[in-house]
């Protein structure tokens, strides 16, 4: 157990919860910190995340140790989570959006800040997420996982392996491959293709990159997200677009499943926990954020997802590592950024893909 004195003294005032209250007592003698400890953690949490992106024992060790029963709801894609939010949805305690979604949610003030002197364990965040442009101060978020989007292939039943996104518009692979269902990165894939930004928005580079999806379409088999796992490892599907913690658990199952980020260049992201203003447990989600940021939680998430660890002090203890990436990455990769009134150009945009045929 790796909890710290500090975590510790943050999240055992929780009276009458049925827990061994024995053991905490005495764990906690002589500490005279105990005064100052914030009241009891409600007995429920309602954490709402993306599918297949839970360790094993990250929630039953949680509702275990701290007393507090777990409800997970999943979704599929930020938008969904978004919308979801924004159309005044409540009861969810944690969600876990990619961070460029937050712009949104905080000019709706929809989200709680956060007390970060109840984070014991902030110190094991590397800096590459400490004070980030999309959370200045980390005042509403902490970092969940991290990875790029990719393509994702059979190297045994794909003849060559795809180093661009122009594999999407060759009709060699036709009804063999899928894109994500997700506008950002499917339109986001064309733009690079093209050399520009995959948060234009730009118009003229916009309409490019549609045009590209359109004809791309004619060769997809789907846009489709998590579920293309089970295609890939089935050989139903040869080459997909797909991020990279979930081409990790596809290829976890077949060797034959490889990863890479086309030579254009792609997204990096990060998602991360954050607690609606309408969260019904607040102390809960924040002793969740918390135990998160444990680096024996940290490093059984990485190691079960696939997706990269933001905890320093967690990626020593992972089997899968994956180092952050270099300056030289960094320029290859992009983290997507909120559009603002591009929004819904992008949107429309989508919309007209999705209807093409
Ligand atoms: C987990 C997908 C999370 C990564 N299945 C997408 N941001």
């Amino acid at each position: 157990m790796t909890t710290t004195r500090r975590e510790f003294l943050t999240t055992t005032g929780r009276a009458g919860l049925g827990l061994a209250l024995s053991e905490l007592v005495l764990q906690g003698c002589g500490s005279s910190g105990q005064r100052s400890q914030p009241g009891g953690l409600e007995r429920n949490l309602n954490l709402y995340i993306w599918s297949d992106y839970l360790a094993d024992r990250t929630v039953p060790d949680f509702e275990r140790e701290f007393g507090v029963k777990v409800t997970i709801d999943y979704y599929e894609s930020n938008e969904e989570v978004a919308a979801k939010l924004e159309a005044g949805a409540t009861g969810y305690d944690l969600i876990v959006p990619s961070s460029y979604v937050l712009a949104g949610l905080l000019a709706k003030d929809l989200l709680a800040p956060i007390d970060r002197g109840q984070l014991g364990n902030w110190g094991n965040v590397a800096p590459l997420f400490v004070d980030p442009p999309w959370d200045p101060g980390n005042r509403h978020s902490v970092p969940w996982q991290w990875g790029t989007t990719g393509i994702a292939y059979r190297k045994d039943l794909v003849e060559h392996a795809p180093t661009s996104w122009s594999v999407f518009l060759d009709p060699k692979l036709q009804g063999k491959m899928t894109m994500l269902d997700d506008p950002r990165d499917v339109i986001g894939a064309f733009l690079r293709l093209d050399g520009h930004s995959l948060n234009s928005v730009d118009p003229a580079e916009l309409d490019r990159a549609k045009a590209r999806a359109v004809l791309a379409k004619r060769n997809l088999k789907a846009y489709v997200n998590a579920p293309v796992k089970a295609q890939l490892i089935a050989g139903d599907v040869w080459l997909a677009q797909l991020w990279s913690g979930d081409a990790a658990q596809a290829a976890a199952e077949n060797p034959a499943i490889e990863f890479v980020v086309p030579n254009e260049g792609s997204t990096i992201f990060v998602d991360v926990l954050v607690s609606p203003q309408s969260a019904p447990h607040p102390k809960a989600a924040l002793a969740f954020m918390n135990y998160s940021l444990r680096p024996a939680v940290g490093a059984a998430q990485a190691d079960k997802t696939g997706y990269a660890t933001p905890n320093a002090a967690a990626l020593p203890l992972t089997k899968l590592k994956t180092p952050y990436p270099t300056a030289a990455e960094l320029a290859r990769l992009e983290y997507q950024r909120d559009l603002g009134r591009a929004g819904e150009l992008w949107d429309r945009l989508w919309t007209e893909i999705k209807a093409a045929s």
